[in-house]
């Protein structure tokens, strides 16, 4: 990779915990290392939260929701409010970008023209949204009549990775801001800089102090104590299924609280023999190699049909060699560094494991360049169901390529993964496409597409990608409670 770049790195203004509408150290005084994937240089040194940190942010966040004007105010107030914090972003697009690129290796270009635009459209969706939240009227049976209430569910936990740092951010904050809710919010320990820049923003938006908190740190001790804290209602967590499992055990020792979870996946791209090879190769190469393959949705096991595979192959490895690997602020790279050391290693051991199970290597395998954690677009062919690159999610620049002859055959062997977050299905035959579309059991399905995003889209996993949905209105009902209320027609009985 070319650590140079043409883009001055951005300063780092906000490396504290955000609480109560102030930027603060740990109590412990503790910091930790946030670094550029480019070379592993320290960019940062961040406040450290720890049990004592997350307890400060819940009860700002408990205050602000039992006795602060937010859950309070119309959900018109609300949503101006958030369209505000949306055009304050909107200002400083390119610093945001540029801290995701350092901190987490994506593009620069990409963040400019789409996760930071991303972002400003998710909260101006959901700004629309806050003054749409309402219930029912019940007829019930005997002479009383009832209406449900919905209200906020209180103080939600919100638990993101870092892969997206600012999309995954306000697919979270912006549906929790519109119901009302109040937020403690722990950013990924390797990209934690957006999302202060964010509370930053939020401030400046008059969105009231404890509304938004931030604590960075670990998640076996931050994200930890903020799973299992007695004062908050709700987490919503983006992250490894192993993770998930914990965070569901931590409700259950502790208060109940309503837990939402979207885990990852291996997510299968069909291609039948009627497609366009050059642009079913096109849409393959960027449905894994696009954010480096770090990308829940990611296409992972591509299933070509026989009739184009010998020169699917031929093209998918062409393809893959022009594919542009190098510095995420040179505007013609296509694919930067992983974002650690950790998932670097992960990824290339991964890759040793496809070798030893007996796929065969099409192209890649091996890190790119000297310095940084850069890994060539890699391809494997002959793998079976039965192998691990075909079965665990591996969160990297790998392709697993595999043949097969009918409909029938692609759809069960589609579904042959304990995840269910995404498949792309490419053909000119409407029939099969819609066939298809139903029997892969997926929460997206992308039909001659793929990565088509859009906030009014829900968003999760069948299986174990997760429950609970992202995006779309459905999201709302995630940070809602449900109020039944009941008045006798005529006198009361009482
Ligand atoms: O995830 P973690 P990691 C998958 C992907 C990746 C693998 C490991 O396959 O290779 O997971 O990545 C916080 N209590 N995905 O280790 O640990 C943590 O601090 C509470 C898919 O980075 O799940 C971070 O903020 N929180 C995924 C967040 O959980 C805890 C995106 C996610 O980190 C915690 C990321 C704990 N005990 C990884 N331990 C997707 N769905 O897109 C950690 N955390």
């Amino acid at each position: 990779g070319n650590s140079k770049g043409s883009f001055e790195l951005p300063e780092i203004k906000f490396t504290k915990h955000f609480i109560n509408g102030q930027f603060v150290d740990s109590i412990s005084g503790k910091t930790f290392e946030t670094r550029d994937p480019r070379n592993g240089e320290v960019i940062a040194h961040i406040a450290e939260g720890h049990k004592e940190d997350i307890d400060l942010a819940v009860k700002a966040a408990r205050e602000a929701f039992d006795h602060g004007k937010w859950p309070r105010m119309s959900g018109y107030e609300r949503g101006r409010i958030m369209s505000k914090f949306a055009d304050l972003i909107e200002e400083h697009i390119e610093e945001l970008a540029a801290l995701d690129g350092v901190d987490g290796g994506k593009l620069f270009t990409i963040g400019k023209i789409m996760d930071i635009p991303g972002c400003i459209h998710m909260l101006r969706y959901y700004a629309g949204a806050a003054d749409k939240i309402h219930g029912e009227t019940l007829k019930i049976a005997g002479e009383y009549q009832g209406h449900t209430l919905k209200e906020p569910i209180g103080v939600a936990g919100i638990i993101i990775p870092w892969n997206f740092p600012s999309t995954l951010f306000f697919v979270k904050v912006s549906p929790a801001l519109a119901a009302g809710c109040t937020m403690v919010v722990k950013p990924a320990e390797q990209t934690p800089l957006s999302a202060l820049f964010y509370a930053h923003l939020a401030k400046q938006a008059g969105i009231p102090d404890g509304v938004i908190n931030v604590v960075n740190g670990f998640g076996s001790e931050a994200g930890a104590a903020l799973a299992s804290h007695m004062d908050v209602d709700k987490i919503a967590f983006t992250g490894s299924p192993e993770v998930g499992r914990l965070i569901m055990k931590a409700s259950a020792e502790s208060n109940l609280k309503t837990v939402s979870l979207e885990l990852g996946g291996k997510s299968p791209l069909i291609i039948f023999d009627d497609a366009d090879v050059d642009m079913a190769v096109n849409l393959a190469r960027m449905a894994i190699f696009f954010n480096k393959g770090e990308i829940c949705v990611a296409g992972s096991r591509v299933y070509v049909q026989e009739g184009i595979y010998d020169e699917f192959v031929k093209k998918a490895a062409e393809a893959a060699k022009s594919w542009v690997v190098g510095d995420p602020f040179d505007p013609t790279v296509q694919q930067g560094p992983q974002v650690d050391k950790k998932q670097f290693e992960r990824v290339l051991k991964y890759i040793e494991h496809g070798k030893t199970e007996g796929a065969t290597l099409l192209t890649g395998g091996k890190p790119y360049g000297e310095t940084g954690y850069y890994i060539e677009p890699t391809i494997f062919t002959d793998v079976k169901e039965n192998m691990l690159i075909a079965q665990d999610e591996i969160f990297g620049p790998v392709m697993s390529l595999m043949k097969f002859k009918t409909v029938e055959e692609a759809i069960e062997r589609a579904n042959c993964t304990r995840y269910g977050l995404a498949a792309g299905i490419v053909t000119k035959d409407l029939n099969i496409a819609n066939w298809v579309a139903r029997s892969v059991r997926a929460g997206t399905i992308w039909i001659n597409c793929y990565f088509a995003f859009d906030p009014d889209c829900p968003f999760g996993g069948y299986k174990m990608s997760g429950f609970g949905r992202d995006q779309g209105l459905h999201a709302i009902e995630k940070y809602l409670q449900v109020k039944s209320v009941i008045t006798p027609l005529i006198n009361s009985p009482w």
